[in-house]
């Protein structure tokens, strides 16, 4: 059996190894040393060419490197039939628990305005608020929103979650569907999204939404650039409805030196940073999806391609 790992961004000097230990008896190829396409029996990608997939005639299943899997349903020639797996590893579910209470607590403590202060040597104290006091929204309570919701309910913020289907998640309120998304926003002083990109969810961070937070909101971008509308929160930054804004993924990326993001003073960028698939538990979590599979059995992360994620 054959694996091919294709990445332009993931380092292959700490994959391919960390694949050999965990898949022993399975072939790992590198891209685009693929040999004969009718040797690979698993594709393990990031951002494959257009095609690509279908080029390989006797694929059993694509494993995605990342969490998203928009990076493959973009392309229209992919083998739908296929199992899709994507990537559910608990390094990259801790580096975005991480990030996401990073930023919170960022913009909770106001820390924006402490630089301000700083680039004008000002001391000066601002209200406190107490963590209890702040209402911390997280649209998408799959792997990484229901961990990060987790440790932000023990940091002791006033959590609430959305997602499709109903959830129960300790401490948190959970709303669920179109029709609980205004009480959701309404009590969402900071709003986190970790929606995964689809036909619902595209856009979804618009003038309408923002319009329905609590002046001054924060606004934490996690998910996919798609999801925000850029126009509009820069008009919401404008008129102050926005306070500020965390943003780590963008509809250009890498953002393109004319953003007006790069250097809003109520904006931070980062570039698609908040986590990062870790190589070796990765590894493993991806060789317990391959012989899942072989088993017959249905791994976490396979995905429903007609609902989207
Ligand atoms: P999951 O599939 O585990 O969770 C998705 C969540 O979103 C679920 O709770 C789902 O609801 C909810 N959801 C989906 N569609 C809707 C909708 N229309 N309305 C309301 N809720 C919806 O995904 P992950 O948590 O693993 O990953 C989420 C996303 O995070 C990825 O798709 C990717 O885009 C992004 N990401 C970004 C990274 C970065 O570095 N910036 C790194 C890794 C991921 P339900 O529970 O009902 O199914
Ligand atoms: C992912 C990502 O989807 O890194 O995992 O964006």
């Amino acid at each position: 059996m054959a694996l091919l790992f294709k990445s332009d961004v993931d380092r292959p000097d700490s994959w391919i190894p960390a694949l050999r230990t965990a898949l022993p008896g399975m072939e790992v190829r590198k891209w685009p040393e693929v040999g004969d396409p009718a040797e690979i029996d698993y594709a393990l990608v990031w951002q494959p060419p257009e095609g690509f997939l279908a080029s390989l005639p006797h694929l059993k299943a694509i494993l995605s490197i990342g969490a998203g899997i928009d990076h493959l349903t973009r392309d229209p020639k992919l083998p739908r039939h296929l199992p899709l797996v994507r990537m559910v590893e608990p390094g990259l579910t801790s580096g975005m628990t991480e990030f996401v209470v990073m930023q919170s607590l960022f913009h909770h403590r106001r820390l924006l305005d402490y630089l301000d202060q700083q680039d004008r040597k000002v001391w000066r104290e601002l209200a406190p608020v107490a963590a209890w006091q702040r209402r911390v929204g997280v649209m998408g309570l799959g792997e990484l929103g229901a961990d990060a919701v987790d440790r932000l309910v023990r940091l002791r913020f006033d959590v609430a979650g959305w997602s499709r289907s109903r959830r129960a998640l300790p401490g948190a309120a959970c709303f669920a569907g179109q029709e609980e998304l205004p009480a959701f926003l309404a009590r969402s002083d900071i709003l986190v999204c970790l929606l995964p990109l689809t036909e619902e969810t595209d856009s979804i961070l618009n003038a309408q939404l923002f319009a329905q937070l609590p002046k001054g909101a924060c606004v934490i971008n996690v998910g996919r650039g798609e999801h925000l509308v850029e126009q509009d929160l820069l008009a919401a930054l404008e008129t102050g409805q926005i306070d500020s804004a965390t943003l780590d993924v963008f509809r250009d990326e890498p953002l393109p030196p004319d953003s007006p993001f790069w250097s809003h003073p109520r904006v931070v960028v980062t570039p698609h940073i908040a986590s990062m698939t870790i190589p070796e538990t990765a590894a493993e979590a991806m060789a317990e999806a391959i012989r899942t599979l072989e088993a017959g059995g249905t791994p976490p992360g396979l995905v429903d391609l007609a609902r989207g994620y």
